[in-house]
């Protein structure tokens, strides 16, 4: 967490793209534009999504991929990768389970992970209808967060509370009450989620939990909310801004075209340039060829 509190304290904001696979790590090891300004403009890091960590074993988004899965690929990803590596959690699972959680990431080298304040059967927090996802009480999500962070780790890992005020119908003051406790619990950060099209909402958590909590890292997923770009989000007062399934998003459809052209022309040949060129594939991994 240190390498982010870092970058904060100098001004600087942090932007993070999913992976779900050193492939995809790789590419974002390896992205870079030049930005409005001249200068390079790359990731600041991965968000290991549970969405799309479970999408790519063909499992719904509801906690079964286990630690285990987890360690090990970030071991994989930090094989291609020394980008930060922020792992999504879900809800933690038991308080009884999060130290064994934290101190397992910690080791694997995680550099943060997000807990979300949710408890029982918990989905995706992008559907419509949020009835049968109930929101945790504040003492029991504090007591989580008071565990992990008395956790003994090899390295220090952050732990940034999600809050699922918005998501579930119950209001800004719910989900400034929640910040203000979480953050005295220990919490290292903070991610205000939403699941509108209009960042309204969450621009206006930022707004007044920038006043009350100075400093404190504040994070946003645009998901939904995509049409604003990071700099305004940054500007709102969020430093962290993860892009959360894009890579695997991307990926789905690019396949599927790809094997509807074989069928629907008998050979592979029509599909030659929407792929990767034998050439390319065979050389994209170095140590390939000796
Ligand atoms: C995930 O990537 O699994 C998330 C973010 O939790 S979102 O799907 O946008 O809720
Ligand atoms: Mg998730």
């Amino acid at each position: 967490m240190d390498v982010f509190l870092n970058r904060i304290k100098q001004g600087q904001h942090i932007r993070l793209l999913e992976a779900h696979s050193a492939l995809s790590a790789m590419i974002i090891e390896n992205t870079a534009v030049v930005g409005n300004n001249g200068s390079k403009k790359a990731f600041d890091g991965i968000w290991l999504s549970s969405l799309t960590v479970s999408t790519i074993k063909g499992l719904p988004d509801i906690e079964l991929v286990d630690i285990t899965t987890k360690v090990n690929l970030i071991q994989e990803i930090k094989r291609v990768s020394s980008k930060p590596i922020v792992v999504d959690c879900d809800t933690g699972g038991l308080n009884q389970q999060f130290s064994f959680t934290v101190s397992a990431l910690a080791g694997a080298g995680a550099t943060a992970i997000v807990i979300e304040d949710k408890v029982g059967f918990k989905q995706n927090s992008l559907f419509d209808d949020h009835h049968s996802q109930v929101q945790d009480t504040i003492e029991n999500f504090c007591d989580k967060i008071r565990i992990g962070k008395s956790t003994p780790t090899p390295h220090p890992i952050g732990i940034i509370a999600r809050i699922e005020s918005l998501v579930l119908g119950k209001g800004m003051d719910d989900a400034l009450e929640r910040a203000a406790a979480y953050i005295s619990a220990g919490a290292d950060g903070v991610l205000i989620h939403s699941k509108d099209k209009s960042p309204e909402s969450v621009i206006s958590f930022a707004e007044q939990f920038v006043t009350a909590h100075p400093g404190v890292p504040l994070v946003c997923v645009p998901s939904k909310f995509n049409s604003i770009c990071d700099e305004q989000l940054f500007a709102s007062g969020f430093h962290i801004v993860i892009h959360a399934n894009h890579l695997l998003r991307a990926a789905y459809p690019a396949m599927f075209n790809v094997a509807v052209d074989i069928l629907t022309h008998d050979r592979s040949y029509e599909a030659s340039d929407k792929i990767m060129s034998i050439d390319k594939i065979l050389t994209l991994i170095p140590g390939s060829q000796c």
